[in-house]
């Protein structure tokens, strides 16, 4: 070859090069700043501890349903309890049934069941999260007045929270790294509250019945917890996570806590920081009468007409084909990131 015609060829080839470089790197070379000086990009990192799964956290609320509506003293509720149970020492729990009778707005005996189901039971700097599990007797809050004594199938608003709780448990227990004590309640009676068509006016008080039972009796003697995680409704489409009012009265710091943990692993359009309602939920007798700073996971609607819990609350439409995945996704994975970090 001659000597020209070799030095075109490298020439040539360099060019080639040079040109194939700038388009692949077009953007960083030339549009540097806009990229660097965007400051609403939030930083994020990836997550810490094992990684939530969430067809299987589906699977596990889908198979609460399957027993049909948990009501209090229905078969499908002990059928439900069972499950539960099994579930949580399969993950390698030590399970406590803690059974009572509660009484109803109207004075019903209801048969109780608290699930407690804790991780290292032996060690005692411990975290406290908890969801109930019964579902309401009555869709008081359907459109159709029809439907208004009919039992809710309560896939967001009862076995969601459950299902989150179990996926944490099996990660726990596959990942084994932990060395803290989690305590995960399933709470019974939370929503046997006044309904919206009885002439009885609701107090507040006829909610939360299991909550109220364990938090005046908890399952060991000096029972203590550095904090405690309620989750209600952590699985219904378009779920907001506003902060709620009492949480934010009674445990601030972990509210900032838990929503740092939200953003630095990319879920913070789930968890918005503003102030969404205060509601009487199964915290507050945590709160006030177990003295465990503990706060609520619960969204916020602000836009919607039927209910700030959303448009399925309270109504025969609150079943597994208004679940989302994604939602239990990032509750899930960030109340992992949350106990994985703690110290
Ligand atoms: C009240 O409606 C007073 N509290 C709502 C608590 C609740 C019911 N969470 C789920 N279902
Ligand atoms: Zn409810």
């Amino acid at each position: 070859m001659k000597k020209k015609k070799k030095v075109i060829i490298i020439v040539g080839t360099a060019v080639l090069v040079a040109i194939i470089y700038a388009l692949v790197n077009w953007g960083s070379i030339f549009n540097k700043n806009e990229v660097l000086t965007d400051d609403t990009e939030q930083s994020v990192s990836s997550p810490v501890g094992p990684s939530f799964n969430s067809d299987s956290a589906y699977a596990y609320c889908k198979a609460q349903c399957e027993f049909g509506p948990r009501t209090m003293n229905s078969t499908a509720h002990d059928e439900c309890e069972q499950y539960i149970i099994s579930k949580f020492k399969y993950y390698g729990m030590s399970v406590i049934a803690q059974k009572t009778v509660v009484k109803g707005y109207d004075g019903t005996r209801l048969n109780s069941t608290n699930v407690i189901a804790s991780y290292k039971p032996e060690l005692t700097t411990r975290i406290l999260i908890c969801a109930h599990w019964d579902s309401r007797p009555w869709a008081d809050n359907d459109p159709d007045k029809k439907n208004h004594h009919k039992p809710v199938m309560a896939a967001n608003d009862g076995a969601s929270g459950v299902a989150v709780m179990m996926e944490i448990a099996r990660n726990i227990n596959k990942a084994k790294k932990l060395n803290i004590g989690v305590d995960f309640i399933c709470l019974d009676a939370e929503d046997w509250g006044t309904p919206q068509w009885s002439k009885k006016q609701d107090d507040g008080d006829s909610w939360a019945l299991g909550a109220q039972y364990w938090a005046a009796n908890p399952h060991k003697k000096g029972y203590e917890a550095r904090y405690g995680i309620l989750l209600d409704m952590v699985g219904g489409q378009g779920a907001r996570f506003y902060q709620e009012g009492m949480s934010k009265q009674y445990a601030q710091a972990i509210v900032d806590k838990v929503w740092k943990a939200a953003n630095d692993i990319g879920y913070a359009s789930y968890f918005p920081t503003e102030e969404g309602g205060m509601i009487t939920d199964d915290h507050i007798p945590i709160n006030q009468k177990a003295n465990i700073p503990t706060i609520d996971i619960i969204p916020y609607y602000p836009d919607c007409k039927a209910s700030s819990f959303g448009p399925t609350w309270h109504t025969v439409s609150d079943d597994m084909n208004h679940i989302d995945k994604n939602t239990m996704k990032a509750v899930g994975q960030t109340v992992i990131q949350v106990l994985y970090t703690e110290k």
